[in-house]
């Protein structure tokens, strides 16, 4: 680093704390969800004095710290901050720690420690908890403990720095009780270093660009890792005439009133007829676990992770780095052609398809209330229930970073403390949630966080009165046995005004829009809105599909 030019850099007394919250200013991060404990008290004190330049947003429970930072993550495609106390506080936010970790989303967790001296001694220390450490390594790729004022900058900057580059994701620094009190003469925290764009493997791109330009029939699939490339994807689509597939987290890359723009029920099918896939920071889950591979297959990877092409099969060409300036590359380097317009076979191809999804009717007709009312830039994030699960694969979405997904972990619960992290740090656009009564009530208690920092998002939580997945799958495959699905819920309206919020029930999906343009309209604080539901058709034919090629 540059530290041996300036002679004698200024110095001031600081401690850790204070080190640490200077280095996420200098980052430019300008939030902490947090919920504070005696362990971290130190940090607290010092994100008070630096409140002008870093707000701090409490939750109601750790989980919900680590949903906001995941959510608002998402959302900006910028790193984010969270704060707990050791041991419980810590294992109360992994899961969302955890679906970060699927979803490649840069979420910095601060966690508290015992005593520094004390730390693997087992002495029954509040939230002591046995190998805190190895448990935070097995969860996250970058993690560290700060152990001393001249540690804390370093290592902000070098876990922001893992966050963001090769396969994006969530990283943790320890700090321990003692330590952030600890002080030293340090320099002012510095901004980042610029990190130089890494040089195009052109021979590889020349091969990408010889089966690109010799494909007949072309399948670009998406996944979380083109959410940055939408500008590119889309002209690659035009100038390849290749259909685009995304699934849940690649959704909203290329725009859905594009007939090139499918899902997994069409996806499978071009799939099964493709002779090249460009795949774009995606795992091609569905293609190399369901589908199908065989030699008349040529697979293009363009990943961040230099381990992700070769995991499954060896692809024809891998490009690992960032999908942006690689796509572009591709752009440059493919020869003019004159292609086949292949819009009204997609036209043809996708009002077949849409016919099938018409077996969706009840869900669809909620989600075309939705997007009646949502605007184009406005967030619409999923929860693992039936609204959601059909709008993976039927909500029309505009543009990247608009439609959230939790990826393969497909956490329940994970969809409204996220969604609030979202309208947090996107307060310029509407953000709505969809919830089941099951997965709402998982972190329902942050319409408290939701009121006291004036969050404005909109919730639609959907009422059978049951975990209706696990329910529909007891009645079809166990003789209708039910057992633990059946759900005894509170009145959501009168529960979501016992917090001060806006709520209201709207029994169809007229009336649902009536009560989204009232909730859009207002945006001052949240609102609630239950739908009562019955039993709705199942999706997961259009999911969980069998084999097109290859042998079994
Ligand atoms: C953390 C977690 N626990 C359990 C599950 C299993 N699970 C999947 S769907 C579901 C029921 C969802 O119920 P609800 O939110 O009411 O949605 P509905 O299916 O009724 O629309 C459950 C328990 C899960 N996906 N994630
Ligand atoms: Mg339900």
């Amino acid at each position: 680093m540059s530290q041996a030019k300036a002679p004698a850099a200024k110095t001031t007394p600081m401690t850790t704390a204070e080190a640490t919250v200077g280095a996420l200013v200098a980052h430019g991060i300008d939030t902490v969800y947090a919920l504070p404990g005696v362990h971290n008290d130190h940090l607290f004190d010092a994100l008070f004095k630096a409140s002008d330049r870093i707000r701090t947003v409490h939750t109601r429970h750790e989980q919900g710290a680590a949903y906001m930072a995941l959510g608002a993550a998402l959302a900006t495609g910028k790193p984010q901050v969270y704060t707990v106390v050791p041991g419980p506080g810590l294992l109360n936010s992994a899961a969302a720690l955890l679906t970060a970790y699927g979803m490649n989303a840069p979420v910095l967790g601060l966690i508290g420690q015992i005593a520094q001296s004390a730390i693997g001694r087992g002495l029954g220390h509040l939230h002591e908890i046995r190998d805190q450490a190895g448990i935070i390594a097995g969860l996250v790729d970058f993690s560290a403990r700060i152990r001393a004022p001249a540690e804390a900058a370093p290592l902000v900057a070098a876990a922001l720095q893992a966050m963001g580059s090769g396969r994006h994701g969530p990283a943790v620094l320890e700090c321990a009780i003692d330590v952030w009190s600890r002080s030293a003469p340090l320099p002012a925290p510095a901004p980042p270093a610029a990190v130089p764009e890494p040089a195009l493997d052109q021979e590889a791109i020349g091969r990408a660009v010889e089966r690109l330009s010799g494909a007949k029939r072309p399948l670009i699939v998406v996944g979380g890792g083109a959410q940055d490339a939408s500008a590119e994807v889309t002209a690659l689509s035009r100038l390849l005439q290749a259909p685009v597939l995304a699934y849940r987290r690649g959704r909203g890359v290329l725009d859905s009133r594009s007939p090139f723009s499918v899902t997994l029920p069409l996806g499978r099918e071009l799939w099964g007829e493709a002779d090249v896939v460009l795949a774009v920071g995606t795992r091609l889950f569905q293609g190399f676990t369901q589908w199908g591979i065989d030699p008349g297959l040529a697979i293009i990877r363009v990943d961040a992770d230099p381990e992700e092409p070769d995991r499954v099969a060896r692809p024809a060409v891998a490009l690992v780095g960032d999908a942006k300036p690689i796509l572009r590359g591709l752009i440059e380097a493919l020869p003019a052609q004159a292609r086949p317009d292949r819009g009204p076979e997609m036209q043809e191809r996708q009002a077949e398809m849409r016919g099938r999804l018409a077996k969706l009717a009840p869900q669809s007709a909620f989600l075309e209330a939705i997007r009646a009312e949502l605007p184009e830039d406005g967030i619409f994030v999923d929860e693992v229930t039936q609204i959601g699960f059909a709008s993976r694969l039927l909500f029309p979405v505009y543009k990247p970073r608009t439609f959230l997904s939790p990826g393969y972990q497909d956490n329940l619960g994970w969809g409204f403390a996220s969604a609030l992290g979202a309208q947090h740090a996107r307060p310029d656009v509407p953000v709505v949630a969809v919830s089941g009564d099951g997965g709402f009530l998982f972190t329902s208690n942050e319409l408290a966080t939701a009121m006291r920092h004036r969050i404005a998002l909109t919730v639609i939580v959907f009422n059978d009165g049951a975990f209706g997945n696990v329910r529909r799958i007891q009645e079809e495959s166990y003789g209708n046995r039910l057992i633990a699905s059946d759900l005894a819920n509170p009145d959501f309206v009168r529960y979501a005004q016992s917090f001060g919020a806006e709520a209201e029930r709207a029994r169809d999906p007229q009336e649902l829009r009536a009560a989204l343009k009232r909730a859009f309209a207002r945006r001052a604080i949240p609102t609630l809105i239950e739908v009562p539901v019955g039993p709705m058709p199942s999706p997961w034919e259009f999911i969980m599909m069998p084999r097109v090629r290859g042998q079994r």
